[in-house]
């Protein structure tokens, strides 16, 4: 495993008190040994409360919906970040053919590997949401998006018992390093969570993730992994690329990084 690299220049991080970022803040406190006991009683006091909260935060938005707007919300350009064209020979061949050639490869734990081509993913059942894009940088973009939904590709792939991580590897490199991304089997069998081949009722742009990119609508903006040519079912991330699950989290961000 190669060491955690320094963070990106910081735009305003926000330090997001659920599931694993107070389980850490709650190992560094133990550790501390310069408080005194009553003080210490206190901070375990507090840590408790905090943990129950954020306990019960991630179990009930994790089963309700994002927010949905209505079509007169959406903006007229979506504003597009990190890779906007990737510098991949592969990917510029399949692009070059309208993606006709291009397969989602599948496997990992799962009964079942394919190779989905973008046709059978448009014969899939789609689901259309008009949602906010929220990136960690500070900016929001509304915009529609259609696709299949993940959680009926999955069932196609059937799962084993222990899968636990669905990793979503894409075609573009930034600063030289691979960006991807992964969820968990909650967020990826959530109803929102989608594999989009469509924005605005349009084909889906390579400015945008072409020929599919990851729609999580209760994440944060750098868990939606455009340009996905890989999906793979693990029990855990540890042994993969940098670590921690995705690109940015290799560089500092949080996994969990429900909005
Ligand atoms: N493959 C890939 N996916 C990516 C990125 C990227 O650079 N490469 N950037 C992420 C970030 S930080 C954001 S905010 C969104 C931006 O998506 P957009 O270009 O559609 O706005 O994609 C995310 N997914
Ligand atoms: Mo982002």
């Amino acid at each position: 495993m190669r060491n955690r690299k320094p963070i990106a220049p910081d735009p305003g991080r926000r330090r997001l008190l659920t599931g694993l970022g107070a389980l850490g803040a709650g190992t560094l406190l133990s550790g501390c040994d310069s408080l005194s006991r009553s003080d210490r009683v206190q901070a375990l006091l507090g840590k408790v409360d905090r943990l129950t909260y954020a306990a019960q935060r991630l179990v009930a938005s994790r089963e309700s919906l994002a927010r949905e707007y209505p079509a007169s919300q959406i903006q007229p350009t979506f504003r597009p970040n990190g890779t906007t064209d990737p510098d991949n020979p592969e990917y510029e061949r399949l692009a070059a053919n309208n993606f006709v050639d291009w397969r989602l490869q599948i496997g990992g734990l799962v009964r079942r590997p394919m190779q989905l081509s973008l046709q059978s993913l448009r014969a899939m059942p789609s689901r259309t949401q008009i949602t906010r894009h929220d990136c960690v940088e500070g900016w929001s973009c509304i915009g529609k998006w259609t696709g299949a939904v993940l959680g009926d590709v999955l069932d196609r792939v059937e799962p084993m018992p222990d899968a636990r991580l669905v990793m979503f590897f894409c075609a573009d490199k930034l600063h030289g390093d691979q960006y991807y991304e992964s969820l968990d089997m909650i967020e990826a069998y959530h109803p929102q969570t989608l594999l989009a081949y469509a924005l605005n009722g349009e084909e889906l742009p390579i400015t945008y993730g072409a020929p599919i990119r990851l729609r999580a609508e209760r994440q944060i903006g750098y868990k939606m992994a455009k340009y996905v040519m890989r999906i793979e079912l693990v029990n855990s991330f540890e042994n993969i690329e940098g670590g921690y699950g995705g690109f940015w989290e290799d560089r500092g961000y949080e996994w969990w990084a429900g909005i």
